[in-house]
């Protein structure tokens, strides 16, 4: 029967265990968090998105058999993804695993591999893209479809302690997924499939309802489809009362591309701008009837 958790069971799933394996790692799967109407939410979202010629459809490995869609900000572009950002446990659940009761959404993402051998995403952390630094932050990934662990989104726990590499450049992920994104001031990322041994990689089988969370900071990649399998995923990214505006080397734009934010803000400060509305507490224009809820 179709069903899962109510709000309040999913947000309890984060326990205390979880929030400490979260500081640690950088990384927790937290299986059957999510209630399948969500889930229906989110594949409306999706629809329209994918419907919509004004929201950009990014090609990783354009023109190849393996190439795949990326869509950025879908939040703005689809009721739908709006709703589950606000009435979704989601940002409950992220509140207790960053200990922050304020909550701000960053962006959101579609991984769009609707079809057989689509490719992996390169390997990369996700800070470097972003304008900001701080530590109340996570990514909460979610599926569409059941997935074998090896076609999952991949993750080596603890390396947001690490080393902040530069990113990959998107444009010849196909001939070099190392290839720099900025060129100037990071380390180019590591060839980690060429050494996978050497690496300690997490990650797990997958079905529609379970959700993993992962702070930026973290080197993932992964998840090209088989013959026979989709993956159709979301990443909805937000974060707490520490994050501050950051700069990024000038070489290329962060993503998204966020024009005027470095205008109006100064590193350091408090990352407060409509790019960015407020989750948590929920604003008035947002609550739902007459509830008290946060
Ligand atoms: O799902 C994917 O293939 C990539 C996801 C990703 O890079 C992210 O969640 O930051």
């Amino acid at each position: 029967m179709r069903g899962g958790p109510s709000v309040q069971e999913s947000i309890d799933l984060i326990t205390s265990e979880v929030v400490d394996t979260y500081a640690a790692d950088g990384v927790v799967c937290i299986k059957n968090a999510l209630h399948a109407e969500w889930l229906d939410l989110l594949g409306m979202g999706l629809a329209r998105v994918m419907a919509d010629p004004s929201q950009a459809k990014h090609l990783f490995y354009d023109g190849q058999p393996n190439e795949f869609i990326e869509t950025l900000r879908n939040f703005d572009a689809a009721f739908e993804i709006r709703r589950l950002v606000f009435d979704s446990p989601i940002a409950d659940m992220i509140s207790k695993l960053i200990d922050s009761d304020d909550i701000w959404y960053y962006s959101d993402e579609f991984f769009v591999k609707d079809g057989a051998n689509c490719g992996r995403t390169p390997w990369h952390q996700d800070m470097p893209y972003w304008p900001l630094e701080g530590n109340k932050i996570a990514s909460a990934w979610i599926c569409l479809d059941s997935i074998p662990k090896d076609e999952c989104l991949e993750y080596i726990p603890g390396s947001h302690k690490g080393v902040r590499y530069d990113g990959f450049n998107p444009r010849i992920v196909a001939e070099d997924p190392t290839a720099p994104h900025y060129g100037k001031d990071l380390p180019p990322l590591p060839d980690i499939e060429a050494d996978r041994d050497a690496w300690n990689i997490a990650s797990w089988d997958i079905e529609p309802g379970d959700v993993i969370f992962a702070h930026p900071g973290v080197l993932h990649g992964g998840g090209q489809t088989g013959p026979n399998s989709r993956r159709r995923a979301i990443t909805i990214r937000l974060y707490g009362d520490d994050i501050t505006y950051a700069l990024r080397p000038d070489t290329k734009p962060t993503a998204p591309y966020t024009p005027g934010l470095g205008l109006r803000l100064e590193p350091g400060d408090l990352l407060r701008h409509p790019w960015y509305p407020q989750i948590r507490p929920v604003p008035t224009s947002e609550r739902i009837g007459t509830s008290t809820e946060r």
